[in-house]
């Protein structure tokens, strides 16, 4: 909105001409949802404090975690409202992309919300089934896909990274490939929230790397001479990794050891969609694998511990999955896991980074 209503001026104020600019457009998003989280953190812990929207810990869980029963949950509507807000002021919303990550960010928002509300309602941290949670999100990251597909400049391929113009055309087959990506995106996000900062961390570091993927991606020039595809206008998702990024630095400022804050579902379920999302516009969906490793590890963990449980009647892979509670249980302090784990999601995204030019 205030982009094109400020670009307009440019004709009769030239220096409104600025705000076509992709780079300063994402450079304010970031500085508008970061200023919205620092003043509204605050005042949403109050908020909830008094209302005793405060966490329930599970009695199964690692006992260090007891202290924390009753932080107060659900901090993710701070950086929605942050992202949402910052994006539709400072984003092109004439780009189908815009509006797309916006409602895959804004639907999974809503599961989560119902979720953690849920779980306020019934004092326990019994929420929506596993089963509903599913099928809300497969609805969602359904009709995202589909509406995906209907742009006309995108291409429903999938492209290998590391080899010039190895890709995969999926035709129709791409729209079940893309909810996996999201809803699988969404879940390990949520599973790796669960620790201080441990998930808004690898998050922020995903949205930064995204920001560049889809800078290099919308500019042909650039795509040209990286060789890799151009996405006529995946440049304006710049401005919604921009302000990903900075909401969730804001968030952290709450939400880091010991937190004040968590984010809830109504955080790490639309977070993880919203980066599958901007991967998938970009063209960058299998190198997710590789940015997200944490929440790849995760949910991977889970997955050999229930498996394993299952087969050996009983017997563990880990202490306890996901695999940041065997950390805990083998005794590392919470702060030691968290940074660690933010190292190798810095180390990541280098890599995948790097694939930009290793081709
Ligand atoms: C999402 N939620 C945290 C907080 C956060 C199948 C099984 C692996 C499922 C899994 C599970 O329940 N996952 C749910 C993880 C929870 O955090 C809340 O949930 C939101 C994210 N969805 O925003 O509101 C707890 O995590 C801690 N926390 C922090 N700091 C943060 O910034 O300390 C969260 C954010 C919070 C707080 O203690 O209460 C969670 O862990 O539930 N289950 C598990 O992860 C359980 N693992 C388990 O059962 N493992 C089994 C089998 C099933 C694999 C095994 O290893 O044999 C563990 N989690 C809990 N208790 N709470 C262990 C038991």
């Amino acid at each position: 909105m205030l982009y094109a209503a400020l670009y307009s001026l440019h004709t009769t104020h030239s220096i409104f001409n600025v705000f076509r600019y992709i780079s300063f457009r994402t450079l304010l998003a970031a500085l508008t949802a970061l200023t919205i989280s620092f003043v509204l953190g605050p005042v949403l812990i109050r908020r909830l404090t008094r209302n005793h929207v405060g966490q329930p810990i599970r009695a199964d869980g690692p006992a260090r975690h007891r202290v924390k029963a009753g932080t107060p949950t659900m901090g993710g509507t701070l950086i929605l409202f942050s992202l949402l807000l910052s994006t539709l002021l400072l984003g092109d919303l004439t780009n189908p992309y815009v509006w797309l990550v916006q409602l895959v960010t804004l639907g999974f928002g809503l599961v989560g919300f119902a979720d953690d509300y849920r779980k306020y309602r019934r004092g326990n941290s019994a929420g929506l089934s596993a089963r509903h949670k599913l099928i809300a999100q497969s609805v969602i990251a359904g009709v995202a896909a589909l509406l995906l597909l209907q742009v006309p400049s995108f291409p429903p391929i999938v492209v290998m990274p590391f080899f010039k113009d190895v890709h995969v055309h999926l035709g129709w087959l791409y729209l079940p490939f893309a909810m996996l990506v999201m809803v699988g995106a969404s879940n390990a996000v949520n599973l790796t929230d669960g620790l201080d900062g441990l998930a808004i961390g690898p998050v922020m570091i995903a949205a930064g790397t995204y920001m560049i993927f889809a800078y290099v991606a919308g500019n042909v020039k650039l795509a040209e001479y990286l060789q890799i595809s151009y996405v006529p206008g995946a440049g304006e998702l710049c401005i919604f990794c921009g302000a990903l990024a900075a909401a969730g630095l804001g968030f952290l400022w709450f939400n880091a050891y010991p937190a004040q804050m968590f984010m809830g579902d109504v955080g790490s379920l639309p977070l993880g969609g919203a980066i599958a999302m901007v991967a998938l516009i970009t063209k960058n969906e299998i190198v997710l694998v590789l940015v997200g490793l944490v929440f790849v590890v995760e949910a991977l963990s889970v997955i050999a511990q229930v498996t394993y449980f299952r087969w050996t009647g009983g017997k563990r892979i880990f202490l306890m999955a996901p695999i940041h509670h065997h950390f805990e249980l083998k005794g590392w302090p919470e702060p030691q896991i968290i940074v660690r784990f933010w190292i190798i999601s810095i180390i990541c995204a280098l890599l995948a980074l790097s694939t930009l030019k290793l081709r």
